[in-house]
């Protein structure tokens, strides 16, 4: 059978989040119109026993550091350099491709690499043709495959390019999991991506979220997380007036984690101010990024 790592990596926005959960039919990887979503290596498992395991990851999109968090991310994308089977190089049809060339160029991909043109729902006139004759001459393009992840067009025929170049060899996980990550780590992603859908700015960027508890017990699973922020206004402004924005965080939040971890939940959330938590090892670490 068919088995390896296929690592995803590409410019913030490209899609990549969004094309790991059409293509494992889960959503694993939290999703927003910010840049800057993913901030870990996100593993996951696509089975077919006896013909195939795929071992996808979702990366960070590659940036310039500017924190240590910013490093600790590029830490993800690196990982995930030196395992990778097959690469997918996502570009989104209305990017700018010569940026997209340069990050991928920098990368020095020594396995194959499909060019994984993403949003052509979206694409500008013309642009889809001038993505194929850009890219079609670049020296880690081994196959350039147009898709749209969101409406999960020719999802199929980016699989079978996969396929074709995934090598022969064992499961490298139990075919009955879907990732390799804790439930935990999964909670902890729905909080922070209703934060990047409810706020505009910068607050996002100075969060984190960290679970300090999750008890199973008899009727429901009690969870209690903190989210952190730098600076007492921006804790202000989660809270909302009254509350109205915590509340609001916490519904939305608790409902996707009782379908993900399909029973009912009690979600207690704390705001913690930690200044510049995002250049501080210890902090970072305590937050699971590591
Ligand atoms: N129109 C369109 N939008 C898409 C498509 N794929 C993703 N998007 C949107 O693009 C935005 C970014 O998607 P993500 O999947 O979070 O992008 P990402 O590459 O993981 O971004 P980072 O984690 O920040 O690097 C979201 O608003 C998605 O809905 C697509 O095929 N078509
Ligand atoms: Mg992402």
């Amino acid at each position: 059978m068919k088995s390896g790592f296929v690592n995803i990596f590409g410019r913030p926005n490209a899609g990549k989040s969004t094309l790991l959960n059409a293509l494992i039919g889960e959503k694993m990887a939290i999703v927003s119109p910010k840049v800057q979503t993913t901030r870990h290596r996100i593993k996951a498992f696509l089975n077919k026993p006896g013909e195939y395991q795929v071992i996808f990851s979702d990366t960070p999109g590659i940036i310039d550091p500017k924190y240590k968090l910013h490093e600790r991310m590029m830490g993800a994308v690196k990982s995930a350099l030196e395992d990778a089977d097959v690469a997918l190089l996502i570009v989104d049809a209305n990017d700018q491709f010569e940026e997209c060339d340069a990050i991928f160029g920098a990368l020095r991909l020594a396995v194959p690499s499909i060019v994984v043109l993403n949003k052509i729902d979206g694409a500008a006139n013309g642009k889809i043709a001038e993505a194929e004759a850009f890219f079609a001459g670049k020296p880690y393009c081994r196959k350039l495959v147009k898709i749209s992840a969101l409406q999960q067009v020719h999802l199929p025929k980016l699989l079978d390019a996969i396929l074709a170049f995934l090598p022969e060899g064992d499961p490298f996980y139990s075919e009955e999991d879907l990732s390799d990550m804790p439930t935990k780590f999964f909670v902890a992603e729905m909080i922070r991506e209703k934060i990047y859908q409810l706020f505009g700015d910068e607050i996002p960027y100075h969060t984190a979220v960290m679970i300090n508890e999750f008890k199973e017990k008899e009727s429901l699973v009690k969870i209690q997380a903190d989210i952190i922020v730098q600076r007492e206004t921006q804790k202000a402004i989660i809270i909302g007036d009254k509350g109205k924005m915590i509340k609001q965080i916490g519904m939305s939040a608790r409902a996707d984690i009782e379908q993900f971890i399909d029973r009912k939940v009690f979600l207690e959330l704390f705001v913690k101010v930690r200044p510049k938590w995002r250049d501080n090892e210890m902090q970072l670490k305590e937050y699971g990024y590591n």
